[in-house]
C-alpha cells in the first residue's frame, strides 16, 4: 500500500480526533471531507511551496479571470496524486468510504463555459509544468443555487464555503490595498493548490477576498451573465478589485527579486479572460507611472504583456463601461482609458485611417469606454476560442482592427481536461481504454486516443462500450432519484441538452420538436419509435424572464407526454434542477447524444460539446463554434448535422420570414398553436404566449424568431427522427459513439494550453 496515502489517512485521522472528537466512520461528510482535504493539503505542501519557488524564477504567464469554475476538489486532486483507489480502501477499511463525499458542495465561482475554461486551462497547466497561475475573485456567493417550483426557476443564494473551504489557504502575508473612490479595502489572498497530473507540479490559484468595513459587497456575489442596473457599480468594483490586487501583487514579488521593472514584459505575460480583467491595462500603467515610469513607456510594456481572449460575439454581451461611473468607482482609470484613446486617434491618423472607420474603432464612444477594443489596441495578440469564431472576429466584430493590426490575431479552439471529464467522471470506459490501449499515457496524450479506431470494427469491444454506457445512464439515473426523486429509465436512449439558458443556443428549439413528436407518436402517424428520455439542465440569469420560460415550458411538455399513457413509454422529458459540475460529471458521461443546437454563428465554440464527444456521445448539431472542428475531427458519419450555415444565415437576415414558415409547416404551426391555445399550462404567466410572440412577432428590440428556430426547425426535426431510426442498429449506432472517443484528442485543453504557451505566453515547461 502507498505510502503516501497511508500519510494521508493517519493525518486525517488525526485531524478527526482533534478538533472533530470523531473517527473515519462516525464522522459527517463535512468533517471527513475537512480532515481527508487538510490531510492532502499538508502532504502536497514541500511540492507546492517547490513548484512556486521554481515558477518564479523562469518566465511566468496569468491567467486572469473573473471566474474559475473549479468544481469540487477532492476527488480531482485524489486522481493527480494516483491515490483514489488507495484512499478508498483505507477509508473502507475504516468504515466509510470516499461515495461520502458526493453531499460536498461544488465550488461554482463561475456561470458557465468561460470559468470552466479557465479550470480546465489550470489543471493542464499545472500537468504541463508550466508556469501558470490563476488570479480571481473568491466570491463568498457563487452562482445562485437552482431549484423548480411548479415548474418555474427558483434562485438560492450558493454559500459554498459554510461546510469549510480545506482547498484554500489564507495568505494574511500578502493582504494588498485597494484604493476606490470612496476609500481604500483591502484585498486578502486564499490560495488553492491547482495539482498536475502524475507530476509533483502544482500550480496555484489566488483568489481575493475584500475585506473591510463595507467591503464585503467587493467579493460578496458572483454576478449572473446578464447584469441589471443596479448591479453595474458592484460589478465595476469587482472587475477593479481582482484585477488591481493582482497586479500589485505580481509587482511586488517581481520587485522583490530585485528585477528591472523597465524588463517586466521579458518576464510575464498577462491573460485577459474575456474583457472582465481589461482594467488591468489602465491599472498596471498606472502603477508603473506610480514607479516613476512614463506614459509612454507604461504603454509599451503594457502592449506586450497583456493578450485577451474573446468568448462572445452577442452584441449584448460586450461590455462598456460609462465614463462617469468608472471616474466615481475607480478614479485615475479612465483618464488612462483617454490617453490611450488619444494615442489610438493618432495612431489611426499616422497610418491614413479615414475619418469614418477611425470613429467606428475609438475606445470612447458616446462617453463609454469599449473594454474589447481597449484590449485589442493595448495588447499584444486577441484569439477567439474556435476557428469558425476566430473567423467571425475577423471579418465581422473586429474587422477594422484586423484589417489594419492581422498580426494580432490568433485562433486557440478550446479545450477540456480529460483527467477530470473522463477518468474522474467516467471510470469503467477510462479502464476499457486503458486496457485496450495497454497504457495510461492517454491521460497525458489525449492524441494517444486515436488508437482506439482500430477497435471500431470490433463487435466484442463495441459491445463492452455499449454495456458501459447503459452502468453511466444507471448512475445517472440513481443520482437523480436519489437527490432530485426523478424517475429516469436507464433502458431508454438518454438524449442530453445540458448548458446555460439563452435563446441562442435553442432549448426552445428542442423543446418544441420534442413536443412535435409527442403528437406524432399520439395520432400514430410516428411508430417504431425507440424509447428516448430528453434531458435537460441548465440555469437561466435571474432577469432573463424569457429563458425562464424555456424552463417552464420544458417542464410543462414533460408534464403533457407523462400524463399521457398511450405516449409516456415511448418519450419523457425530465429537467435535472441546479446543473453544475458535479451533476455534469454524471450526465457526460451517461449521454447518448449530445445537442449542440446554437443558431450557427452564435456559440463561440462551446466546450460541453467536447466533453459529450470524450464519453462517447454523438452530436446533434448545427455547424457553429468547435462543432465544426469536432466533425472534422471524427468524420461526418459519426454526426449528426443539420441546419442553416452562417452563410445562409447572413444571407436570409434581410428577408426573413417566420410567419410564412408557420403558415406553410403544418407541424410548426401545430407546436406554435399549442403554446397559445390551453394545450400547455404557464400558470397564467403568459410565459408561452410570450415565446410564442418572441418567435412570429418580435419586439421592441429585435425582428420575429431572430435565432432561426423555424428556418431550422424542419431539419432538426427531421435529424432527431434519423438518430432515433439509427439507434436501433446497436452496433452501428455504437461505433459511431466509439468514433468520437478515439477522435476527440484535439480537444485536450493540453492541447489548448500548450498553444497558448507556445504562440501567445512564450513559456515553456519547467524541468524538474
Ligand atoms: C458580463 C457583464 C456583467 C456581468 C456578467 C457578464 C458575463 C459573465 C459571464 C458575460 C459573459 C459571461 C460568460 C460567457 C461564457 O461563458 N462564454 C462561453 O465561453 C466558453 C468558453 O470559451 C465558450 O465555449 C462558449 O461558447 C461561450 O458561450
Amino acid at each position: 500500500m502507498n505510502e503516501q496515502a497511508r500519510y494521508i489517512i493517519s493525518t486525517m485521522e488525526g485531524y478527526l480526533a482533534h478538533p472533530y472528537h470523531t473517527t473515519p466512520a462516525g464522522a459527517t461528510a463535512i468533517e471527513l471531507h475537512q480532515a481527508l482535504s487538510a490531510a492532502v493539503v499538508d502532504a502536497i505542501a514541500p511540492d507546492w511551496a517547490e513548484s512556486r519557488r521554481r515558477h518564479w524564477e523562469h518566465r511566468h504567464a496569468y491567467y486572469l479571470s473573473a471566474e474559475f469554475l473549479v468544481g469540487r476538489a477532492v476527488y480531482n486532486n485524489l486522481l493527480c496524486l494516483g491515490l483514489t483507489g488507495e484512499v478508498d480502501a483505507l477509508l473502507r477499511e475504516k468504515g466509510t468510504s470516499l461515495s461520502a463525499l458526493e453531499e460536498i458542495e461544488d465550488a461554482a465561482l463561475g456561470n458557465g463555459g468561460l470559468g470552466r475554461l479557465a479550470a480546465c486551462f489550470l489543471d493542464s497547466a499545472a500537468t504541463l509544468d508550466l508556469p501558470l497561475d490563476g488570479y480571481g475573485i473568491r466570491y463568498r456567493n457563487g452562482l445562485f443555487k437552482q431549484g423548480i417550483a411548479d415548474g418555474f426557476q427558483t434562485e438560492l443564494p450558493d454559500d459554498w464555503a459554510s461546510s469549510g473551504d480545506p482547498w484554500s489557504v489564507r495568505a494574511e502575508g500578502d493582504v494588498v490595498e485597494v484604493a476606490y473612490g470612496d476609500g481604500p479595502v483591502r484585498a486578502v489572498p486564499y490560495d488553492m493548490p491547482i495539482l498536475g497530473y502524475g507530476t509533483g507540479n502544482i500550480g496555484t490559484l489566488r483568489l481575493w477576498q475584500a475585506e473591510g468595513e463595507g467591503a464585503a459587497p467587493i467579493s460578496g456575489t458572483l454576478y449572473p451573465d446578464d447584469s441589471d442596473e443596479a448591479g453595474k457599480l458592484l460589478r465595476l468594483k469587482q472587475e477593479y478589485f481582482f484585477t488591481s490586487a493582482s497586479l500589485q501583487d505580481i509587482l511586488r514579488r517581481y520587485e522583490g527579486e530585485g528585477r528591472d521593472l523597465a524588463r517586466f514584459a521579458e518576464h510575464n505575460a498577462l491573460q485577459l479572460n474575456d474583457t472582465h480583467p481589461a482594467l488591468a491595462i489602465p491599472e498596471l500603467i498606472r502603477l508603473l507611472s506610480v514607479r516613476g515610469m512614463d506614459f509612454d513607456g507604461a504603454f509599451k510594456i503594457a502592449r506586450r504583456v497583456f493578450s485577451y481572449t474573446n468568448h462572445t460575439i452577442m452584441a449584448e454581451a460586450l461590455e462598456t463601461w460609462p465614463k462617469g461611473l468608472v471616474e466615481r468607482a475607480v478614479p485615475g482609470m479612465f483618464a488612462i482609458i483617454e490617453a490611450i484613446d488619444a494615442r489610438l486617434a493618432a495612431d489611426l491618423t499616422a497610418r491614413g485611417v479615414d475619418e469614418g472607420t477611425a470613429v467606428r474603432m475609438a475606445i470612447v464612444q458616446d462617453g463609454k469606454a469599449h473594454m474589447a477594443y481597449l484590449s485589442v489596441y493595448a495588447g499584444r495578440y486577441v484569439n477567439g476560442v474556435a476557428r469558425l469564431h476566430t473567423e467571425i472576429l475577423k471579418d465581422d466584430l473586429l474587422k477594422d482592427w484586423y484589417a489594419l493590426w492581422p498580426e494580432r490575431f490568433q485562433n486557440k479552439t478550446n479545450g477540456i481536461t480529460q483527467r477530470r471529464w473522463l477518468a474522474l467522471c467516467n471510470p469503467p470506459l477510462a479502464a476499457l481504454i486503458t486496457e485496450l490501449l495497454g497504457s495510461e499515457a492517454w491521460l497525458t496524450d489525449l492524441s494517444a486516443l486515436r488508437g482506439l479506431e482500430r477497435y471500431a470494427g470490433d463487435d466484442n469491444v463495441l459491445s463492452r462500450f455499449l454495456d458501459i454506457k447503459a452502468d453511466r445512464r444507471a448512475a445517472l439515473a440513481r443520482f437523480a432519484g436519489e437527490k432530485y426523486g426523478i424517475t429516469l429509465d436507464p433502458g431508454t436512449i438518454f438524449d442530453v441538452q445540458c448548458k446555460r439558458l439563452h435563446e441562442y443556443k435553442r432549448q426552445l428549439l428542442n423543446i418544441l420538436a420534442i413536443l412535435e413528436l409527442y403528437f406524432e407518436l399520439k395520432e400514430g402517424s410516428l411508430t417504431d419509435f425507440t424509447p428516448t428520455t430528453f434531458l435537460f439542465a441548465g440555469k437561466s440569469a435571474p432577469g432573463y424572464r424569457r429563458a425562464k420560460g424555456i424552463i417552464k415550458l420544458i417542464h410543462a411538455v414533460g408534464t403533457l407526454i407523462a400524463a399521457d399513457e398511450a405516449v409516456s413509454p415511448y418519450l419523457k422529458v425530465a429537467f435535472l434542477p441546479n446543473y453544475n459540475v458535479s451533476q455534469a460529471e454524471y450526465l457526460m458521461a451517461a449521454a447518448d447524444v449530445s445537442e449542440q443546437i446554437s443558431t450557427a454563428g452564435t456559440e463561440a465554440s462551446g466546450t460541453g460539446n467536447m466533453k459529450l464527444m470524450a464519453n462517447g456521445a454523438v452530436t446533434l448539431g448545427t455547424l457553429d463554434g468547435a462543432n465544426v472542428e469536432i466533425i472534422e475531427e471524427a468524420g461526418p458519419e459519426a454526426e449528426y448535422i443539420f441546419g442553416a450555415h452562417v452563410e445562409e444565415i447572413r444571407e436570409k437576415a434581410d428577408s426573413y420570414d417566420p410567419n410564412a414558415l408557420y403558415q406553410s409547416d403544418h407541424r410548426i404551426r401545430r407546436v406554435l398553436d399549442a403554446l397559445v391555445d390551453g394545450t400547455l399550462d404557464d400558470g397564467g404567466t403568459g410565459a408561452f404566449r410570450e415565446l410564442y410572440d418572441s418567435l412570429l412577432e418580435g419586439a421592441s428590440w429585435h425582428r420575429p424568431d431572430q435565432y432561426y428556430l423555424l428556418l431550422d426547425f424542419g431539419r432538426y426535426l427531421d435529424k432527431k427522427l434519423q438518430v432515433n431510426r439509427d439507434y436501433r442498429d446497436r452496433l452501428a449506432f455504437a461505433r459511431k459513439g466509439w468514433r468520437n472517443v478515439a477522435s476527440c484528442g484535439k480537444f485536450s485543453s493540453d492541447r489548448a494550453v500548450r498553444e497558448y504557451a507556445r504562440d501567445i505566453w512564450h513559456i515553456e515547461p519547467i524541468e524538474a
